[in-house]
């Protein structure tokens, strides 16, 4: 038993390439003119995380990094406060004092310049922006070239070129050519902010980390039904009233800053303004426009979906309300002017039939011969052609397609238009929304929900008894779980059992933490270093050359890719002993 403790995945040290056959042939070709040594295995001093697609470095030999080392660049907006970040990471981090890669420092002259050439300095960051670049240092002479399409691909550039520094003094390999370009153009993280709040500069700080993962969206979910925190200029009183209190709101200058530090980490900040479920805050603006806000449970006889338990009176916009549209236009309107981000998430997600039915107008709609799902229908098509207008791209939960009682016919949900994003049944949804020819994005909560870290019950006593007594069948309430593993997240495929067509649809992928049971005490932990997990596997893949899941060779790259994060600020949890970091391989 004490051995098998003692014991660490073994360390992969082959250089493995992930690219279409063809293209991987014809650099192998090329590369092999420049480097006409035969591939030597990689060393410890080699770990970009995530996993570029194709590191070539023939000789295990490096140089050091100049004292007066500098970066030049073009000037840009938003990549010169990146560079000059870099810089003063490069001259400042030093590896794990325990990790000493067993590398030969040539004799040949420090590394004195990066020299960045950007093809295109005005593409501007959004959904399929061209992330490609390459880095090249040479053995003889010691340059450094890093090339990228936009400034975007030059910001993972810089991010790869700050992993391949370490040491005290500071040393590079040399003889280095790197390719790299994400296999998923949409690589992202849910934070939800309602339920509990964080400040400005845990937001700030999981954006920087993202970018050190070469994620590029923070996808954040602002309200909810606990609480309303974005002060909307043009309705201020949703924030006044449904916040949790003026020091937990963010204003118009917090969104900026957000935007602004997203924007020089090649990071897009996506809002989401859940509705028309998942509104109960709006009613302490608004209680005439929210059904059912002042049902403190649930109503019985309805069906209960999990994990809505701990919510405070569920809420949902009410569609036959005129009223409503007025509030929830201006909040388009205004989340459109504050977030340049061409993605508006509109929820849509878990439309509780009992809460509807809670309401008098809808009462006697339905009594009428209207049904629920026209409920909806009239609410996306008094908003998406709204959403539309303002040149955004609407994103919605998969359930306004999906769901087996409230949905809508997608007649109104124009495809060019709308992207659907998963999150219950795993491929399934994924395999049904690709078919119905929409664009989705993954997040299926059997791999990359990260909330729930250590269980615990969400609901009442009484939910508490069914639950214990009879399984999951009670009224409400379920239990938190179980921990996704970062092996779990790790191995999903998000394309599995996709026809081609269909895999083409497939943007990319998003782990969300949902707040019931997060705060900021737990950000950092819950967040890392699991979602690099996905970062790798959205990035390069999770496989080796052979087509085999390569997740025990990435376990000690991870262990010390993790230590970095740490060293660089971030509260990652560990997922290996100390000794195995002494003990590599
Ligand atoms: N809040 C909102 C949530 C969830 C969703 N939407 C959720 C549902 C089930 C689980 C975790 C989170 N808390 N607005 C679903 C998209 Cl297991």
């Amino acid at each position: 038993k004490a051995i098998e403790m003692r014991s660490c995945e073994g360390k992969g040290k082959m250089i493995q390439v992930f690219l279409p056959s063809i293209s991987k042939f014809a650099i192998i070709v090329c590369l092999s003119l420049v480097f006409p040594s035969p591939i030597v295995s990689l060393q410890s001093a080699i770990n970009v995380w995530p996993k570029p697609r194709l590191i070539l470095w023939p000789k295990p030999v490096a140089t050091f990094l100049s004292p007066s080392f500098t970066i030049n660049s073009p000037h840009h907006q938003y990549l010169t406060p990146a560079i000059n970040r870099y810089l003063r990471l490069i001259q400042t981090e030093h590896h794990h004092p325990l990790v000493s890669p067993s590398v030969n420092i040539s004799n040949s002259s420090a590394l004195e310049i990066l020299t960045v050439n950007i093809i295109d300095l005005t593409a501007p960051l959004q959904h399929g922006v061209n992330e490609s670049y390459s880095l090249s240092i040479s053995e003889v002479g010691v340059t450094a070239y890093l090339t990228a399409t936009t400034v975007w691909g030059a910001m993972m550039g810089l991010e790869t070129f700050s992993q391949l520094v370490w040491g005290d003094p500071s040393s590079v390999p040399v003889g280095l050519y790197v390719w790299d370009a994400p296999l998923f153009a949409h690589r992202g993280i849910l934070l939800d902010t309602s339920r509990n709040y964080y400040g400005v500069e845990d937001i700030l700080r999981t954006i920087e980390a993202m970018s050190a993962n070469k994620l590029n969206v923070f996808h954040w979910h602002i309200a909810d039904s606990q609480s309303f925190p974005l002060m909307v200029p043009s309705e201020p009183e949703l924030a006044a009233k449904g916040s949790y209190g003026p020091d937990m709101i963010y204003f118009p200058s917090d969104v900026a800053r957000i935007v602004q530090f997203g924007l020089e980490h090649g990071v897009r900040v996506l809002p989401e303004i859940d509705s028309p479920g998942h509104t109960g805050s709006w009613a302490e603006a608004y209680p005439e426009i929210v059904a059912c806000a002042n049902m403190f449970w649930w109503p019985a006889g309805s069906q209960w979906p999990d994990r809505l338990a701990s919510e405070p009176g569920t809420g949902h916009l009410n569609p036959l309300n005129p009223k409503t549209y007025k509030v929830i236009k201006n909040v388009i309107h205004d989340v459109a002017t504050l977030f340049p981000e061409t993605f508006y998430h509109g929820g849509a997600d878990e439309i509780v039939p009992g809460c509807w039915k809670a309401d008098p107008t809808i009462q006697s709609f339905l009594s009428n011969g209207g049904t629920l799902s026209q409920v909806l229908e009239t609410f996306i098509n008094s908003t998406l052609p709204y959403i539309i207008s303002l040149n955004r791209t609407a994103v919605y939960w998969e359930d306004v397609l999906l769901d087996d009682k409230v949905k809508v016919d997608p007649s109104f949900l124009p495809r060019e238009h709308t992207i659907l994003q998963t999150w219950i049944h795993g491929t399934n949804s994924t395999k049904k929304i690709t078919e119905a020819g929409y664009r989705a994005i993954v997040s299926s909560s059997d791999f990359y929900y990260l909330d729930c870290g250590h269980g615990g019950f969400l609901g009442n006593d009484s939910q508490y008894d069914q639950q214990t007594a009879g399984g999951n069948s009670g009224n409400g309430g379920s239990w938190c779980g179980p921990f996704k593993t970062w092996q779990t997240i790790y191995n999903y495929d998000i394309t599995n059992g996709l026809s081609e067509d269909e895999a083409k649809l497939v943007l990319g992928g998003e782990v969300a933490l949902w707040s019931e049971q997060a705060d900021p005490t737990v950000l950092d932990s819950r967040i890392w270093p699991r979602t690099s997990a996905m970062a790798e596997a959205l990035w390069s893949g999770n496989r080796d050359e052979s087509g085999k899941k390569r997740y025990a060779e990435a376990t000690d790259r991870l262990n010390e890719w993790r230590y970095r994060m740490v060293s660089r600020g971030i509260k990652a949890e560990p997922i290996q002993p100390l000794w195995c970091v002494r003990n590599p391989g």
